[in-house]
């Protein structure tokens, strides 16, 4: 890590109670922190914008798997996509839904591409593309 820089903000009081509220409701200790996360997750933010940079998401999805051949299907979307899938985590989560959760990584266009397969794929009841990042423009 570089090094730090310290400025001050002013914002209206209302707003500063709302932070305040806020940082106490998700467990910040200090402000400094809160606005660290809140821009990283704008960079974050930016990062997806910018269709030609790499980028890192983590699909979830949840389905059946009584589906026919619908294990099937999802993992030969995942051979087909070898460069882009880094990793998948299985859990059984009861006698017929399983989670996967699926890290990709390459450029947005295909990332996305692949997750709207595998969410689209008949069977499969909640899908959910979490934008992260490489972390490499992260402070
Ligand atoms: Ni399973």
């Amino acid at each position: 890590m570089g090094k730090t820089i310290r400025f001050s903000i002013s914002i209206p009081e209302e707003l500063g109670d709302k932070l305040e509220e806020l940082l106490r409701r998700k467990g910040y200790k200090n402000r400094s922190e809160a606005f660290r996360d809140f821009i990283r997750a704008s960079l974050v933010e930016e990062e997806w914008k910018d269709s030609r940079g790499e980028v890192v998401g983590v699909l979830s999805i949840v389905y059946d798997h009584h589906v026919r051949a619908l294990s099937e299907k999802i993992t030969e979307i995942e051979h087909c996509n070898l460069g882009c899938v880094v990793s998948s985590l299985h859990v059984h989560l009861d006698e017929d839904h399983c989670l996967e959760a699926i890290v990709l990584r390459g450029e947005k266009e295909k990332v996305q591409r692949i997750s709207d397969e595998i969410i689209s794929t008949k069977g499969v009841i909640l899908g959910k593309l979490l934008a992260a990042s490489t972390g490499k423009d992260l402070a």
